[in-house]
């Protein structure tokens, strides 16, 4: 009987079907864990051998802690909103639920052969009604709630209208908008009901405003900073632009030390945990203001005519060594100071002697209102370009310095001086105040604006150090000639200027966050609709009774003819018209999963409060900053509800690397690929020369192209060397035809095999290249591991009811031994050599004792399900094995009964001897006095001393 793996995992996955083998309680007296895989968004292109690596590794866990006596929830369901079915949909009339069925319906058929252990029952699919009404409930509740800052946590909005009518907002301590402004009793309850809500809106967790957001028109969407690569949409590389636009936003910022702080209590990894500190990007500096001059006053100082393009050679050749007296001071008594205030965020107001301009983003309110006529055409023509550029392409270090003179000054505060005031790109809107002051000796990319543009450079601390020590003034160093801080230290100036700005109403301290407020609209069908419709500007939700709002038929899923989004054509449509975007339904879906069918709650206070949360989590880091930062923030506000009992929903995150494919592609000299099927390598020749001819059709960028290399380059029929072949290993892509399918892999070999392969193939958390032909090792071992139990040959089971011998007992609890321990260490590549050498020394030792192998069946099980069921069943027990204890090694069996002594004469081994474990100084002294080898060594002499180290080793002094 030869090992068939066909046969066996079906008739398994049958059995286990039959018999609910993974189905999982709330409750009971075993401790529970929960491990979660990122559930995918079911493709139309299936799943590809990259995609199963974390979902096996979970598995593994996911079994082994089962038989080590838990309670394992491990469920799996489908992120089954989004934009690939939609733009399906858009292509062929389909509608994107339908497809979307269609390809969870293959993924589950693929995951099912590859012997998962999932309580299918609890499958949740986020596209749904019964699933998104929780989600749009969840929006309610954000919606219905603001977050104070003296509790810490969410409040009520109805807690903060009762304070408003109590007291007006002047005690109020909550993360609201910047221009909030403050209102007594008297005006809180002078406004109308419009008024109020509008107040309102400045504080609700999630709230519609207009705002600059990225915008894709291709693809009808707004981007997130992540979504686009190289200024184009991640997704089909489409152009993005800058864009005013009425979105939802969700005041992810209140939460931003807590989703700080939060990352102290969890295991994830540190670059991982540095990226989401990065990301909220926490700032600790001052607000300070200044005022405009009036464009149309003040005469031409220095700067001035720098600014306007006047002969600025004076002042480049001064800019290193001028003084405070260079950066003239231009306030006549009396001039007009009734400009507008721009306000800088700053996390260096120690530099504020050296603000030598000022700059505001192309997109600030002011801007137009500062402009004079005379810079008007600039500065237009300058916003115009600034808003074809992505926020990525602005923030860029490499990019080469632009912007443009709006014709006014402001006054600095503290000196008097007079500086210009511009507008560059390299100054982004959405963060502190979209303005800054400019301190060349201070930053670098002020440095680079002044040097580019001609303007002082006016060093701040000592004159006499060059620029780069002064930018370390945060370390030590004095200020001399600047004002108030003359004489002071980093850490003194700051604070004396602070208090000095906070007490004149100019400026104070200021914590600052990277982070924004998470737009949360896409003008897009296929998501979940927004539970709220419009009065004039004012949004209001809908009954929770009425809740799911389940999304509307269309007869196209393309915007309309306005320009409103695609629900702007469904019949009697009252509501929002923009869905919700991808992270919505994958921001809670950890909790439906503990009690999917629940038609009350998102789950019932039981289920949560026995499973609490997920500890493990496993998926990728491409994931970082979106989804893993989204989902924190969710789960932080569910836990100021009292609706989940902690505060971060997973304790442990381990992410796997990418699974790589090879590609085979040709390359011209401009540096583009044309991807060609790999599976037709062998026909490479011709290929090549015909996907070569194609190109030549289709690109006509071909000609002039030169250059030499040592590469084969291919000819064209001018004699001009323009193309060559290669192969690289890269991601796996359908549209690199790269993409290896499990299901192949599981027909051919075994979904044993296959999950065995994945984890042989290294470390989890490292990329790595597939290679099909390393499989075969893995099946020869399962084949090997099977011989133990068979007889092949004779189709006869072999296993023998004697005692197992020490050997035996060894090879087996070594095994045991060590697999446990790289488990629990989740390093799985380790496990599949530990028993391969185990299995080997049973081989070896000839060993198909019952005893050993019933252990030897569990152990295997969490790796080899379908092969360990049908093992475990040949000795004669009933299934299923993974139902049963995880063996435990002992010690005792370790304990070697001999030990192997290197054997040195004059310090130089010269033989290496196993002696009994208990020998003595007598026994070595007669094996060396007797051994010829040895003799040869000593060369007819005596032995002056026989060193012996118990245990180590024994050295022949002669
Ligand atoms: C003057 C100064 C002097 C600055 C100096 C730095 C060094 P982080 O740490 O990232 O918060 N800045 C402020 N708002 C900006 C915006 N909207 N776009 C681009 N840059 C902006 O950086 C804060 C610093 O970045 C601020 O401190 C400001 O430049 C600049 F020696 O002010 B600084």
């Amino acid at each position: 009987m030869e090992y068939n793996p066909r046969n066996i995992e079906q008739k398994w996955n049958e059995y286990w079907e039959k018999n609910d083998t993974y189905k999982v309680k709330n409750g009971g007296d075993k401790p529970k864990f929960y491990v979660l895989d990122m559930f995918p968004y079911p493709s139309g292109a299936g799943l590809h051998v990259g995609h199963p690596l974390g979902y096996i590794a979970s598995d593994i866990f996911s079994r082994y802690k089962k038989l080590k006596g838990f309670n394992v929830l491990h469920p799996m369901g489908f992120d089954s909103f989004g934009l690939p079915a939609e733009q399906y949909a858009i292509q062929t009339g389909q509608h994107p639920a339908v497809t979307t069925e269609t390809n969870i319906a293959t993924y589950i058929k693929q995951l099912k052969k590859i012997g998962f252990s999932y309580d299918w029952s609890r499958e949740v699919r986020t596209s749904e009604p019964n699933y998104y009404k929780w989600t749009q409930w969840i929006f309610m509740q954000l919606f219905n709630h603001y977050y104070d800052k003296n509790a810490n946590k969410a409040l009520a909005i109805s807690d903060l209208t009762s304070i408003f009518s109590k007291e007006g907002n002047k005690n109020v301590q909550a993360v609201c908008d910047e221009d909030t402004p403050i209102f007594t009793t008297a005006e809180w309850n002078e406004m109308n009901e419009e008024a109020q809500q509008m107040m309102l809106l400045k504080y609700r967790l999630t709230y519609p405003n207009e705002s600059m957001v990225n915008f894709c028109p291709a693809l009808g969407m707004v981007l997130a900073n992540d979504e686009i690569k190289d200024g184009v949409s991640e997704r089909g590389g489409y152009p993005v632009v800058q864009k005013r636009m009425k979105q939802w936003s969700m005041r992810i910022t209140a939460y931003a030390d807590r989703l700080i702080d939060g990352l102290n209590e969890v295991d994830w990894s540190d670059s991982l945990k540095e990226q989401q500190r990065n990301w909220i990007g926490r700032s600790q500096g001052a607000s300070v203001k200044f005022s405009s001059l009036n464009p149309s006053e003040g005469g031409t100082s220095n700067v001035e005519a720098v600014a306007q393009g006047l002969d600025p050679e004076e002042d480049l050749l001064n800019s290193q060594n001028i003084n405070s007296t260079s950066n003239q001071k231009v306030l006549p008594s009396g001039e007009d100071l009734g400009g507008a205030v721009i306000e800088v965020f700053t996390t260096r107001v120690d530099t504020i002697y050296g603000v030598s301009f000022m700059v505001l983003a192309p997109e600030h309110e002011l801007v137009a209102s500062l402009t004079t006529a005379a810079q008007k055409e600039e500065v237009e023509a300058y916003q115009k370009w600034a808003a074809s550029r992505s926020e990525i392409d602005r923030m860029s270090e490499a990019k080469t310095v632009s912007g443009a003179f709006t014709g006014s000054y402001v006054i600095n505060p503290f000196n008097e001086e007079k500086v210009p005031i511009y507008i560059a790109d390299y100054v982004l809107a959405n963060y502190g105040t979209g303005a800054v002051m400019g301190v060349p000796s201070g930053d670098q990319r002020d440095w680079n604006f002044a040097t580019h543009f001609g303007l002082p450079i006016v060093p701040i601390l000592d004159a006499q150090k060059d620029i780069d020590q002064q930018a370390d003034a945060t370390k030590e160093g004095k200020y001399i000639n600047s004002g108030i801080i003359n004489g002071l230290n980093y850490k003194e100036a700051t604070a004396t200027l602070t208090a000095w700005l906070e007490e004149r109403g100019l400026g104070k301290g200021k914590i600052q966050y990277r982070l924004r407020n998470a737009v949360f609209s896409r003008q897009r069908y296929w998501g979940e609709p927004v539970p709220a419709f419009f009065k004039g500007d004012i949004p209001y939700l809908i009954q929770e009774s009425e809740l799911p709002l389940v999304l509307p038929e269309v007869d196209k899923y393309l915007p309309t003819e306005t320009g409103e989004p695609p629900l702007g054509r469904a019949k009697d449509w009252k509501y929002e018209r923009s869905t919700m975007p991808g992270w919505a339904g994958s921001s809670w879906y950890w909790y439906r999963y503990m009690d999917a069918q629940n038609e009350n709650e998102f789950a019932s206070k039981e289920a949560i409060d026995y499973w609490k949360a997920v500890d493990l989590y496993v998926g990728g880091t491409e994931h970082a900053t979106g989804h893993l930062l989204y989902s924190r923030f969710w789960n932080h506000f569910l836990y100021d509800l009292g609706k989940v009992p902690e505060r971060e929903f997973a304790k442990k995150l381990v992410n796997q690397g990418m699974i790589q494919g090879r590609s085979l592609f040709l390359l011209l000299k401009s540096g583009r690929r044309f991807h060609v099927n790999v599976s037709l390598i062998d026909e490479k020749d011709r290929l090549f020369q015909s996907v070569y001819n194609k190109m030549i059709e289709s690109d006509n960028r071909f000609d002039g192209i030169d250059g030499e290399n040592d590469i084969p380059w291919l000819q064209d029929e001018n004699g001009k060397n323009y193309v060559t072949c290669k192969a690289e290993v890269e991601k796996m892509s359908k549209s690199k035809f790269n993409v290896v399918n499990p299901d192949d892999m599981v027909d051919k070999y075994g979904a044993d095999c296959f999950r065995m392969y994945e984890m042989f193939l290294g470390p989890i958390e490292q990329a790595k290249p597939w290679d099909t032909n390393g499989i075969s090792g893995v099946a020869g071992f399962l084949r090997k591991l099977w011989s133990l139990f068979y007889n092949v040959e004779k189709g006869i089971t072999i296993v023998s009811e004697e005692e197992p011998t020490k050997d035996e007992l060894k090879a087996l609890h070594q095994c045991i031994k060590d697999v446990t321990g790289d488990i629990e260490r989740f390093s799985l590549n380790t496990c599949v050599s530990n028993f391969m050498k185990c299995v080997n020394e049973l081989k070896k030792l000839n060993c198909s004792k019952r005893l050993i192998l019933n252990d030897l069946s569990i152990l295997i099980a969490p790796f080899a399900p379908y092969v360990a069921e049908e093992l475990w069943a040949t000795l004669g027990n009933e299934p299923s094995v993974h139902h049963q204890s995880y063996p435990i090694a002992n010690n005792d069996y370790l304990v070697s009964d001999t030990v192997s002594y290197p054997i040195a004469i004059n310090g130089k081994t010269r033989d290496v001897v196993d002696f009994a474990a208990d020998a003595t100084q007598a026994d070595i002294e007669a094996y060396v006095l007797s051994n010829e080898k040895l003799l040869k060594h000593l060369e007819g002499k005596t032995p002056k001393k026989i060193i012996f180290v118990k245990g180590r080793m024994v050295n022949v002094v002669i």
